[in-house]
């Protein structure tokens, strides 16, 4: 049974950020072949998760002090991230790399709209909130919401192959006089429409994963974003800042932002001679 205030989310992929610092000087002092051993098995065992109807992988180079490396990993289960945490670790190149930090959350299509369109057809049908009619009518009516082309098409893509990632965890505020919580639910589905709004003018210039990190995380929120230009970031973050959702209700955590580049490319990576690159050639299909 649900509560009446909680809008409705399709939830697909479990997500596994993980920033790591890479001991740069140390693999310096590795021989060439040793090296070479080490990429290999690392690209082998990058690949099997990549290759995979139900995981993915994607690498960046961040920028800054807080994380050299991220590793996002994508499953369909969550033993999947159980999974690719162990594969990752026993790796020889964990020998250089240490966790600095990491988030756990599912993607998520946020459904306000759509809930509220339900709730109020389900009213107008005459079934009592939450009878056993209700909830079967209310559970038919959302599955539908997976087959809308705009949902299906984002639902299970896979981590899009653009140059640029940034990454973020929030909240919306839970204060005493300013609370996202206690709003009625027609005022947050209000305030998302202006979010989406403003979002959309972006469209195109960005593609943004949100996921769902209640439970699993400190936050509640993940917020991934991709782009062809970097500067893309701040012009959208800035422009939501003046959005209600954003300047009354948005708390934020640390801002982690790098370069996406390609299995293909982690020898180049490590090497450090020049930034390794997204061959996003390669991978026309998962962008
Ligand atoms: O069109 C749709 O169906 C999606 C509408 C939409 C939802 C439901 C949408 C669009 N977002 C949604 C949900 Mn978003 N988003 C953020 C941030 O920095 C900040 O101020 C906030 C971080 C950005 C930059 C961003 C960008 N969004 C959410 C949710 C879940 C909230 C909930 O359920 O209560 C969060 C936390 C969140 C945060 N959003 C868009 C964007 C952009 C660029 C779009 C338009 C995407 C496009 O059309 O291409």
């Amino acid at each position: 049974m649900r509560h009446p205030d909680v809008p409705e989310s399709l939830d697909s992929w479990w997500i596994l950020h993980r920033m790591f610092a890479f001991d740069r000087l140390a693999w310096d002092e590795l021989a060439q072949t040793e090296r070479a051993k080490i990429v290999e098995q690392a690209t082998d065992a990058l690949n099997a998760l990549k290759n995979s109807e139900d995981t993915d992988v994607g690498l960046a180079q961040m920028v800054g002090h807080k994380a050299d490396l991220m590793l996002t990993h994508y499953s369909k289960n969550y033993e999947g991230l159980a999974h690719a945490q162990t594969v990752i670790d026993r790796l020889r190149l964990s020998e250089f790399i240490t966790p600095a930090t990491s988030y756990v959350s599912i993607l998520e299509l946020g459904l306000y709209d759509a809930t509220g369109k339900i709730h109020a057809g389900l009213a107008e049908k005459g079934l009592k909130p939450h009878s056993e009619e209700w909830n079967k009518a209310f559970d038919e009516l959302l599955k539908e919401q997976e087959k809308v082309p705009h949902h299906a098409g984002r639902l299970w893509a896979r981590i899009p192959q653009r140059r640029y990632v940034c990454f973020y965890p929030m909240d919306k505020k839970r204060g005493e006089e300013v609370n996202w919580y206690t709003l009625p639910f027609a005022d947050r589905a209000r305030l998302m429409l202006d979010h989406g709004k403003i979002g959309r003018t972006f469209h195109g210039q960005v593609t943004q994963v949100i996921s769902g990190s209640i439970g699993y995380d400190k936050f509640e929120w993940g917020v991934d974003l991709y782009a062809d230009d970097p500067l893309v970031f701040k012009k959208l973050i800035y422009e939501m800042r003046f959005d209600e959702a954003s300047a009354k209700y948005g708390i934020f955590g640390d801002f982690y932002s790098g370069v996406q580049f390609s299995l293909d490319q982690l020898g180049t990576y490590l090497d450090g001679n020049k930034v390794a690159e997204l061959n996003s050639r390669l991978e026309p299909a998962m962008r």
